[in-house]
């Protein structure tokens, strides 16, 4: 990723584009690595899966492609469908927790974009454990 950042740059500043576009470019690259992140997290939660349920040592169950957790993000009764921060991080998501274990992964993306603007990736153990440091395109999936 790294190389082909500097290639692409190395390009721009050959074509002597302005810096505007400069910072465009790079704006959109960084926007790359987390779209690599979101996927190293997912990888590292369910292995790509939406049908998967994990079992917590405290007795909390983790569901779907995102694992979101019960104690926290998936059948709670005030949980709430808005972005509002004090609410997703109180009340955490209202649907129910078999809803994140369907093919339909909206309101689990939903869901987990609503924890993850409110508390950042670090809310997974498996983007805190594996991804938190990825730069590169172990996982682009562009070619496939
Ligand atoms: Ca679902």
């Amino acid at each position: 990723m790294r190389e082909l950042a500097s290639k692409r740059m190395r390009e721009l500043a050959s074509k002597r584009v302005s810096v505007q576009e400069s910072a465009r470019v790079s704006e959109q690259e960084s926007m790359s690595v987390s779209e690599y992140k979101r996927l190293c997290l997912v990888k590292h939660e369910s292995n790509y899966r939406y049908d998967v349920v994990g079992t917590n040592s405290n007795g909390s169950k983790d569901y779907g492609i995102f694992q979101m957790n019960s104690n926290y993000f998936c059948g709670r009764p005030s949980g709430t469908s808005s972005s509002t921060c004090w609410r997703v991080n109180t009340y955490g998501c209202a649907d129910s927790c078999t809803s994140f274990t369907n093919s339909d992964i909206s309101n689990d993306a939903n869901c987990a974009v609503r924890v993850k603007n409110c508390g950042g990736f670090g809310k997974w153990y498996g983007w805190r454990n594996h991804c938190s440091n990825v730069q590169g395109s172990e996982y682009d999936y562009s070619t496939c």
